[in-house]
């Protein structure tokens, strides 16, 4: 516990000069301890992905927080069932706002079903364990403490009882939000992401309920990296949301216990960034750093539809743990700012010039057909250079985010339909073995023998009906397509 403490003071030490350097508003220049408190209130607790209503300009005053810790059962992927601790329901715990000057009275409870003692160690307070000396809490029991905010920012809590690293690798974490004097800028949309490493028994996807492994915890080798504390909790029909046009503000956090975040989202710039979840703004940034126990408030104006991933950018994490979520953005095209494909064509550096594909057979070089083993092996080697980012290693896909292709219906029932995903890719709502997803698959820049060759393997693969796909097969569904895209624009 002495070790703890230290290190609580030695951060709030650093975020106190932080908030001398540079003005987050000009309430930092003044005492805080200072501001008077006006009336009180019951503060408004959201589950993420949302936060509550933004401060505005009201007073500072007296803040009532309640918050209930519950040990609960939830999925942490499709079949994989896991027993999360949380403040007040959700992973991340509910989202709490108050601004600098508020007095708070936080309310621990700790429901009479759980099994084990907790407390709480918000880094916004300015006292011994950020709380947690004061609200160690049984089963059964509530503990009450105040505190008033000082420094402006975002930051992260958590539970802080022994084992302090087992009760966050469960789910034990939150953000808190200090707003400045007179609130942040407004912006259209805001939400509330954190990011979280879990430890299971079994592997990655291993089904079943997944007890906590504490080996694989000490060693820093989670089996899930995730947003939301669950695989999907952003992705499909659960993915955040904006028009073309709006600001949309990420409260982005870290709950560990372990590991570092680089978050991006691909294809947007965070127009600004709070570093670290306090008062220096850094601009045009791709990929801001979160540290454990730390966080970051990013920014964006959304200016062309489409959907943008969320991920953290040590990428094996995004496609491999889960660390995926979505922004959809709808609104009508914007080409002068992003065009889409504008022309397809062969590259061939001695010719030096781009051709178009090839309308007459002649073109390709090698057009001797092969053998289906010889397509398969082909079609093999272009699965793992191309569909292998999304539908995984053995085509299991990544729950609510990219559908399977082992053993999928959709596949099997209709090689065309196939033939066109890759061909001019595929979006809107499908249903894969009872799933729904919807989502975005980008048009495959292949040639129709490499297309013939990687639906070959895939069918051949993973329990799928062995279909052999030519390259006419894919010359024919081509041509159909294009006339119907035709039909479209007219
Ligand atoms: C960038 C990610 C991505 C890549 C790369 C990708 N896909 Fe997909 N694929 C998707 C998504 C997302 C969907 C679902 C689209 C929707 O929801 O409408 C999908 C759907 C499909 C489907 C139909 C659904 C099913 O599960 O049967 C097939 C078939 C398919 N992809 C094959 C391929 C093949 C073959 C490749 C490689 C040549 C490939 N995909 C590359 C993301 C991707
Ligand atoms: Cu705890």
């Amino acid at each position: 516990m002495k070790t703890k403490l230290k290190i609580a003071a030695g951060v709030l030490a650093l975020s106190a000069i932080t908030v001398g350097l540079f003005s987050f508003g000009d309430s930092s220049s003044g005492d805080p301890t200072k501001i008077k408190v006006e009336g009180e209130m019951v503060a408004e607790l959201t589950a993420p992905p949302f936060v509550p209503k933004p401060i505005g300009n009201r007073a500072a005053t007296k803040l009532i927080v309640n918050m209930e810790i519950k040990e609960q059962e939830g999925e942490m992927a499709d079949g994989v069932k896991y027993t999360y601790w949380t403040f007040g329901g959700s992973v991340p715990g509910s989202f709490i706002r108050t601004r600098i000057g508020d007095e708070v009275q936080f309310h621990l409870k700790n429901h009479p079903d759980n099994k084990l003692p907790h407390n709480i160690d918000l880094h916004a307070v300015t006292g011994p364990g950020g709380g947690a000396t004061s609200s160690l809490v049984a089963p059964g029991h509530e503990k009450v403490f105040n505190f008033k905010c000082l420094n402006p920012g975002l930051y992260v809590y958590h539970c802080a009882t022994a084992p302090v690293g087992m009760h966050i690798a469960n789910g034990m974490y939150g953000l808190i939000l200090v707003e400045p004097e007179g609130g942040l800028p407004p912006v259209d949309k805001e939400y509330y992401i954190m990011q979280g490493d879990f430890y299971t028994k079994g592997a990655y996807g291993d089904q079943g309920t997944q007890p906590f492994d504490m080996e694989k915890a000490i060693k820093e080798q989670p089996d899930y990296v995730v947003f939301n504390g669950k695989v999907g909790s952003l992705t499909g029909d659960k993915s955040i949301t904006a028009k073309k046009g709006e600001t949309v503000r990420i409260y982005m956090g870290n709950g560990g216990p372990n590991l570092v975040s680089s978050f991006h989202v691909i294809g947007e710039i965070f127009d600004k960034v709070h570093i670290e979840g306090g008062n220096l703004i850094n601009k045009d940034v791709q990929t801001t750093l979160v540290p454990a126990g730390g966080s970051a408030i990013v920014e964006f104006k959304v200016d062309v539809p489409g959907t943008f991933i969320l991920v953290d950018h040590s990428i094996f994490r995004a496609f491999n743990k889960g660390a995926i979520g979505m922004l959809k953005v709808d609104g009508e095209q914007e080409k002068t700012i992003y065009s889409g494909t504008v022309q397809e064509g062969i590259y061939l550096p001695e010719g030096g010039t781009i051709q178009n594909m090839p309308k007459e057979k002649g073109v390709a070089k090698s057009t001797v057909a092969k053998t289906v083993p010889e397509q398969v092996k082909a079609g093999k080697e272009i699965y793992g250079r191309t569909c292998f980012a999304c539908h995984q290693s053995e085509g299991q896909g990544i729950p609510n985010a990219f559908p399977p292709l082992a053993k999928s219906d959709y596949l099997n029932a209709n090689p065309k339909k196939a033939i066109d995903a890759v061909l001019h890719g595929l979006s809107g709502e499908i249903t894969v073995n009872g799933k729904k997803y919807n989502s975005v698959m980008t048009s495959q820049n292949l040639t129709d023998e490499e297309i013939a060759n990687v639906l070959t393997y895939v069918y051949d693969s993973w329990g799928n009906n062995k279909t052999n796909v030519t390259a006419p097969m894919v010359k024919a569904q081509r041509g159909k397509v294009v006339a119907k895209a035709k039909d479209i624009h007219e």
